[in-house]
């Protein structure tokens, strides 16, 4: 587990004053991540200097807080660009089923043998915010609804710790659910809320995509406990981190409310 690895990125208390060079190149990640036009990442990565990074953010790097805020203050600025460039109706790659990872990797903040144990008798679905039917949903209830509309993918999952694997989920388009549910889709948020007391949050424009599931199965089974029992949301368009298993509970609204590695420096939008 690389709970110390990932933590290291940005944490708050970081003990020293950062230097320079790995300012600029945590800002250079950060800007050009969706910058894919090769001469405009090139331009944008050789003219980013300190000096920059402070107009940008309006912050003066004096001390570690500053650069903590200015880092931040750019990463909310790639959110609002990856935001403006992200195309609601474009699709990620999909494969054929002789391309999917066997076995597929696991991942969470713990190690495997910590994996919540979710009881499906017990289990409800807990729906707040702007919702308009926020009555909680029991499993079979949901796997009902889901086989009313069945969808599934092989895609493409990224996480940021510099593993890739493709893996075949089944469930119901999210935006069938939030639109059974009432959910005011004009809204900026939803956010999630899981068994294992991760969370996150995503832009509304993402919850809508085509491909956007709410995932019941992984690889024509029930949903294996290590890989998000009873649910996950399954997003081939944002990194690993995005996508939330053990799903408990779901709310919309227009609050900022972050996510687990979110609010310890990653990125927020996550896209991949
Ligand atoms: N509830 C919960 N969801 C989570 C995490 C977690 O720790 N808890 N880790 C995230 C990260 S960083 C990754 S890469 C993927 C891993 O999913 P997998 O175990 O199905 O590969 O789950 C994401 N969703
Ligand atoms: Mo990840």
């Amino acid at each position: 587990m690389t709970l110390e690895r990932k933590s290291k990125i940005i944490t708050p208390d970081a003990p020293v004053i950062r230097d320079g060079e790995a300012i600029l190149r945590e800002a250079r990640t950060l800007m050009t991540r969706r910058v894919t036009e090769p001469s405009r990442r090139a331009f944008l990565t050789r003219t980013l200097t300190l000096g920059g990074v402070a107009m940008l953010s309006g912050c003066s790097l004096d001390n570690n807080a500053s650069v903590e805020t200015a880092l931040t203050r750019i990463s909310r600025w790639n959110d609002r660009v990856q935001a403006a460039i992200f195309r609601k109706d474009a699709l990620a790659p999909t494969f054929p089923a002789s391309a999917i990872t066997r076995p597929f990797p696991f991942n969470a903040f713990y190690s495997i043998d910590e994996a919540p144990t979710v009881d499906e008798a017990d289990y409800r679905l807990e729906l707040s915010g702007l919702i308009a039917d926020k009555a909680p949903w029991r499993l079979d209830v949901l796997r009902d609804f889901a086989a009313t509309r069945p969808s599934e993918q092989i895609t493409q999952h990224i996480c940021v710790e510099g593993w890739s694997a493709i893996g075949r989920w089944g469930g119901v388009t999210f935006a069938d659910f939030l639109r059974r549910i009432g959910a005011d889709t004009t809204a900026k948020y939803v956010g999630f809320k899981c068994a294992d007391d991760y969370y996150t949050s995503i832009d509304m424009p993402t919850a809508l995509h085509p491909q956007t599931l709410l995932a019941l199965t992984y690889d024509g089974q029930t949903l294996p406990r290590e890989y998000g029992f009873p649910m996950k949301l399954r997003m081939p368009t944002k990194l690993g981190y995005k996508n939330p298993k053990h799903i408990q509970a779901i709310y919309v609204t227009n609050t900022y409310s972050g996510g687990y590695w979110e609010d310890q420096g990653y990125n927020w939008f996550g896209g991949s």
